[in-house]
């Protein structure tokens, strides 16, 4: 009986210790994958750049493209850009904010290059020329 007790006694603990390394084995990927949706759900941008992921602001990058829609109040240009592999954003036109200096050198119409650093809403421009 003593050593029946005794093995019982031991045994407990190693059982413990196997569930917890079969939960944690188990854990990273299953935060890996619902990590991965969560991008794969942030990453398409279309026509408003909300969803970016915020880890990504702050990256430099530059484009070309034709501006569409300037709003001086909002401090806004929009601009129809071609794919900017720097940043991995897809063709899309989209609202960069820009300062009344960058805005004042454009104008609807006007086919650019342009410099930007990504922000949480989208990007901000920091240069800009006609072509
Ligand atoms: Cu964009």
């Amino acid at each position: 009986m003593r050593t029946t007790t005794y093995l019982t006694l031991l045994a407990a603990p190693l059982a413990l210790a196997a569930c917890d390394n079969a939960s944690e084995t188990a854990e990273p990927s299953e935060t890996m994958m619902s990590e991965g949706m969560a991008d794969a759900d942030s990453m398409p941008m279309g026509d408003d750049m909300a969803m970016m992921d915020p880890a990504e602001a702050g990256q430099a990058g530059s484009g070309e493209g034709s501006v569409t829609e300037i709003d001086e109040a909002d401090g806004k240009v929009t601009i129809d850009h071609g794919p900017i592999a720097a940043v991995g954003w897809p063709a899309m036109t989209m609202a960069f904010s820009a300062d009344e200096a960058t805005i004042d050198k454009v104008a609807v119409g006007d086919r650019v290059t342009f410099e930007f650093r990504t922000t949480e809403s989208g990007g901000e421009l920091t240069a800009i020329s006609k072509q």
